[in-house]
């Protein structure tokens, strides 16, 4: 694959109207044709991993249960191309600007970002994940804030699909807004993620967001978010990577491993590890 140098893609007045009204912007062609067909080669060889199973450093594994198909955590460790989204032109600029570490201040103490959580994820009919965030979570993470002329959001998520995503195909849905919502969803219930086959269809004010192989979906985790259930035959494929503050630490038991930080270069080495040595000496 060529390793071509290309400037991170600043944030646009209009992304940053939009991404502020309603909590998320849509990035067309944010992966290269190259780049699809290289994921899709790993997801073909990862796809029939068994939960709990390890390929490499690559984990089988679902938080909340099996109806919301395979993810396959830690995948930045998988091949070179899941390596350079840590840091993708296509969307790092706009990260850090959204969670206001393009300008000098604490957040960005140890680096840029942080990221907490990366995994791609493959779905098939009946499969879908249930409405979770949205002011219902009141989790600090995952704030969207708003201050003195700058962002200061606590989870920005890139979701990129390697796939086609449309009608049918399971898509993530959104209530536009909903970041900045003080009221649960009165219908939040019927539809909240779980142990149970829930989706977001039918729920009031969720959307479908369709997307193209390559096209990516950032979002501010407080959004109320989740997925429609898939109903055509075949695979939904995409990426969820998770980026914070620097100070920030891992959502779950997992670190990325000496080969991976030996082998990427200073910049992705802070993004997937802040905290790494030197230390003061101790006394
Ligand atoms: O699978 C989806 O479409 C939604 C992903 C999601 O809920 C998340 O990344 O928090």
């Amino acid at each position: 694959m060529s390793q071509k140098q290309v400037i991170p893609q600043p944030c646009t007045n209009m992304e940053r109207y939009l991404f502020d009204l309603i909590g998320y912007i849509v990035l067309r062609g944010a992966l290269s044709e190259e780049e699809v067909a290289a994921g899709n080669a790993i997801l073909d060889e990862l796809q029939d991993m068994k939960p709990d199973e390890w390929r490499g450093r690559v984990h089988g594994h679902n938080f909340t249960g099996s109806h919301e198909g395979l993810n396959l955590q830690q995948i930045y460790e998988a091949a070179p191309v899941f390596e350079q989204m840590i840091d993708h032109p296509s969307w790092i600029a706009k990260v850090t600007h959204f969670i206001g570490t393009d300008e000098n201040n604490f957040d960005g103490l140890h680096g840029p970002c942080l990221i907490d959580e990366n995994f791609a994820n493959i779905r098939t009919k009946g499969e879908a994940i249930g409405l979770h965030s949205g002011g219902q979570d009141r989790v600090t993470r995952c704030q969207f804030r708003y201050h003195d002329n700058k962002f200061h959001c606590g989870q920005i998520n890139i979701l990129t699909a390697f796939n086609k995503i449309g009608p049918g195909d399971g898509a993530t849905m959104v209530i536009p807004g909903s970041h900045k919502s003080n009221i649960l969803h009165p219908e939040f219930g019927v539809a909240a993620i779980s142990e149970q086959s829930t989706s977001v269809d039918h729920i009031t004010g969720a959307v479908e967001v369709y997307l193209e192989p390559g096209d990516a979906i950032l979002f501010v985790d407080a959004i109320m978010h989740g997925s429609a259930k898939r109903t055509n035959m075949g695979q939904r494929r995409i990426s969820v990577y998770r980026y914070g503050p620097s100070w920030g630490f891992f959502r779950h038991a997992y670190r990325p491993s000496d080969a991976l930080l030996q082998r990427l270069d200073s910049k992705r080495r802070q993004i997937v590890m802040p905290h790494a040595e030197p230390l003061l000496p101790s006394h």
